[in-house]
């Protein structure tokens, strides 16, 4: 019982009209083999979103860090698992050769930041996509991948009680058998309301780390508590086993503060933040434009101190994500 849901669950063609499956149609999906082999085994792996290399950061930094965090998860003793859409396939382990290619494309192809709504027309067009957390999630939870790690999510924003603008991500937390390891939430958003949210969506959301104070992404401290405190990688792994063995079909979203030595003062943070969604209203962005153009502001603003932190904390996340991806699957084995 345990096992079934690291079995990996791909439909054949013929199959696929059959709306209630959760199937993908091995037609648009490829798995490199050793994740493959990986996910047989039910060896650790670590699933990693691609809007942070195609939306969230500029070149070079978004292909470094996307290598960094590789290595770092490989360091860990588990199998790192980037996934993208390229020429219309999803691809899940991006090799390095397909990162830069992603990246390259970016030039002369339009790649499209994809959720949920995206998936269908990136891959009858044949276009590339970055996957958000919500895109990612979907095929990590298909493929029964328990653990993903990332920087930040997205979440309600700042004013979303008239403009409705809620990420994805929170409602795809809702319904995936995945656990998420990020730095919580950007102040560009509204934290309160965020976790109200995933609340509501059934969503297990607990700290990592020295108490219950949600990270704020830049910053160590939004202001906020949450529920629970987790301590060690092997707690995360015994939450994570029951909640997946109790048939939840939620998620997971474990908040790791970025390290001390790459934090940013918060009212500074606070100020830029003003600065950003100010400019962001004069320039008439929404939509799905908004996390981007925000990101790149931010950055701008703080002279690239906070695309440093971004790279730091992600770096930290994938550590925290393989450890309890390593403990998990010793709990399978
Ligand atoms: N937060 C970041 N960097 C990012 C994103 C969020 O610090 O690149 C991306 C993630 O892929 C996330 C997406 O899933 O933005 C959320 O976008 P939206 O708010 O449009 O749902
Ligand atoms: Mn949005």
């Amino acid at each position: 019982m345990w096992r079934t849901w690291c079995n990996i669950k791909i439909l054949h063609a013929k199959n696929v009209w059959n709306t209630a499956s959760r199937k993908i149609s091995t037609k648009y999906i490829e798995i490199n083999e050793e994740v493959k082999n990986a996910l047989k085994q039910h060896n650790p792996v670590v699933a990693l979103e691609s809007t942070i290399i195609t939306h969230g950061m500029p070149y070079p930094n978004n292909l470094q860090c996307a290598m960094e965090v590789e290595t770092i998860v490989r360091e860990m003793g588990a199998i790192p698992a980037t996934i993208a859409i390229l020429g219309g396939k999803v691809k899940v382990g991006l090799t390095d050769d397909e990162k830069y290619q992603l990246v390259k494309d970016m030039r002369e192809v339009e790649t499209i930041k994809t959720s949920r709504r995206d998936f269908g027309y990136v891959i009858s067009h044949k276009l590339n996509g970055g996957t958000t957390v919500a895109g990612t999630l979907i095929v990590a939870n298909k493929l029964g991948i328990p653990v993903f790690a990332t920087g930040g999510i997205g979440g309600v924003h700042r004013e979303g009680e008239h403009t409705f603008d809620i990420s994805a991500d929170l409602t795809e937390l809702g319904k995936s058998s995945v656990a998420v390891i990020s730095s919580g939430v950007k102040s560009i958003l509204d934290i309160p309301k965020t976790l109200e949210y995933l609340e509501t969506q059934g969503v297990f959301v607990a700290t990592f780390g020295e108490n219950k104070a949600f990270p704020a992404f830049y910053c160590r401290n939004s202001g906020y508590e949450v529920p629970y405190n987790v301590q060690s990688a092997k707690e995360a792994a015994d939450i994570i086993r029951c909640h997946l063995e109790l048939g939840l079909h939620s998620g997971l979203l474990f908040a790791v503060p970025v390290p001390e030595e790459f934090a940013m003062k918060e009212d500074e943070m606070n100020a830029v933040i003003e600065k950003a969604m100010k400019s962001a209203k004069k320039a008439g962005i929404s939509g799905k434009e908004i996390t981007p153009y925000l990101l790149a502001n931010i950055s701008h603003l703080t002279k690239g101190s906070s695309l440093k932190t971004n790279m730091a904390l992600i770096k930290n996340n994938a550590r925290v994500a393989a450890d309890i991806a390593v403990h998990l699957a010793q709990l399978q084995q």
